[in-house]
């Protein structure tokens, strides 16, 4: 078995899916979370100056959804076939738009502007999340396949951060998202992680 160490900022956020999926799997993990002064040295030694990033055997990689996407396939969690391994794609894809979406405006620092994204939020982010909700219900209370995938999990470990940039829980109003949360936040791996993690806002 490889070490595998998460490096990322003291935050749930983007690395919180790599944690999610070691966690579902029962593998272990160093969970490296720097402190944001020692950033600036950190940055440079980055693949491409950013983190979340995977160190496996000493041998570091970038992109969170590359990195998922890689342990899914390991863990029986990247669909039955080709179709749904492109379906969990989208799901995920899908997903990262919301996040993009409520970043730009949680981000905004100019309160014109913030206003203006406000409103696209007010009216994308209840699209996107009734889609979604509406997919789940249809594929027997999961995003694909009838069955648990990666963009489940994807899913559940960003909410916490996408529901603090949009300062409202986004799935208040959708049952099968709801239902899907507890189902996996309920995986043992997953609910001992969550035990456990360090505390954080988001
Ligand atoms: N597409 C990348 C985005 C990574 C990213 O935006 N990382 C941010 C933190 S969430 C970062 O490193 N920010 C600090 C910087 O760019 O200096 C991924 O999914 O891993």
């Amino acid at each position: 078995m490889p070490t595998y160490k998460v490096i990322y900022f003291p935050v749930k956020a983007l690395a919180e899916p790599i944690r999610f999926l070691f966690s579902y799997a029962g593998v272990e993990f160093i969970d490296d979370r720097f402190d944001r002064e020692k950033w600036p040295t950190i940055k440079p030694t980055m693949p491409f100056g950013q983190v979340p990033v995977l160190e496996v055997d000493g041998k570091k990689i970038n992109q969170s959804t590359a990195i998922c996407r890689y342990l899914a396939k390991q863990y029986g969690l990247a669909g039955k076939n080709d179709w749904e391994a492109l379906e969990i794609d989208a799901a995920v894809d899908t997903i990262h738009d919301v996040r993009a979406k409520l970043g730009a405006y949680h981000y905004e620092s100019n309160a014109e502007a913030k206003a203006q994204k406000l409103k696209v939020i007010e009216e994308v982010v209840p699209f996107y999340i009734g889609r979604l909700n509406e997919q789940v219900k249809s594929n027997g209370g999961y995003l694909v396949g009838n069955a648990l995938s990666w963009a489940d999990i994807v899913f559940v470990a960003l909410l916490d951060y996408l529901n603090f940039m949009a300062k409202y829980d986004i799935i208040e109003n959708a049952e099968h998202l709801k239902a899907l949360k507890d189902k996996v936040l309920s995986e043992p791996g997953i609910k001992a992680w969550v035990e456990k993690r360090p505390q954080s806002e988001c």
